[in-house]
């Protein structure tokens, strides 16, 4: 998989991409990521990327024509029609884990970072695919929904996780949140261990963390439940879980 982002802040994704899980996946060429600045497609004499509003207003838009030239120098970098370009956008569609595994399955995505007020519309109805926005707030630009979205669509890439890709390409699908994760020392401060993760028992040990899936997700986030594929076995320890929480 190959992800170009153009944006006019390239230093920006240095720290996020140079480091532990992304770095390997660059390193081992499961993933490349290349940074395009669109000033570099300006060919006036100031390299100039921005102008006023037509209409008036405050702020600036980001001109059409830088863009536009490194939209395309980006397409050249990959011969295939699995492509997707998208614009980092707050009115896009929501980004979730499950767009995050939908964007894995192409070869090449283009990332388009607006900054002041935003990118000439022709730009959105023209060029870009689809806008995707990270979730309802307002930041100063695309670069930080660029390294989200980039990041977990990477460990969504088969091997980029190594030994732990099996468990996550069933887990978070299974629509519900973790169950808690401990490690040595079996106690510190006072504070132990369960007692049933020490037991060596698999099958219990299971049980015991699928029900403490159920019970965060039930606690915290219905929502998700509501929307998730549940066993007999899963609506058995609800319904458990249910009754411990009434005190019966
Ligand atoms: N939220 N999700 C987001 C964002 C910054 C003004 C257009 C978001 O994806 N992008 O807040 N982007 C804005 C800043 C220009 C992009």
């Amino acid at each position: 998989m190959r992800i170009d982002i153009i944006s006019l802040f390239p230093e920006m994704f240095d720290g996020p991409f140079g480091h532990s899980i992304i770095k390997r996946a660059r390193e081992a060429g499961l993933l490349i990521v290349n940074i395009i600045n669109p000033r570099d497609f300006a060919y006036d004499k100031h390299r100039i990327v921005d102008d006023y509003p037509f209409g008036g207003g405050s702020g600036m838009v980001m001109k059409p024509e830088p863009l536009y030239r490194a939209v395309e120098s980006a397409k050249t970098a990959v011969e295939s029609n699995k492509r997707r370009i998208i614009l980092m956008c707050p009115g896009g569609e929501v980004f979730t884990q499950h767009k995050a595994r939908e964007l894995a399955a192409y070869d090449h995505l283009i990332l388009v970072c607006g900054h002041y007020e935003g990118v000439d519309e022709r730009i959105r109805q023209y060029v870009v695919d689809e806008a995707v926005s990270i979730g309802d707030y307002v930041l100063t630009g695309g670069e930080l929904p660029a390294m989200v979205v980039t990041d977990a669509v990477a460990r969504m890439i088969p091997g980029v996780l190594g030994a732990s890709d099996a468990a996550v390409h069933d887990s978070f699908y299974s629509g519900l949140l973790e169950y808690p994760q401990y490690t040595r020392p079996r106690e510190f401060n006072g504070w132990e261990v369960p007692e049933v993760l020490l037991s060596g028992d698999h099958a219990k040990i299971e049980r015991w963390r699928r029900k403490q899936s159920l019970k965060r997700t039930l606690e915290r986030r219905p929502d998700l439940l509501a929307s998730c594929v549940l066993s007999e076995e899963d609506a058995k320890l609800l319904a458990e879980i249910k009754r411990e929480q009434s005190g019966c």
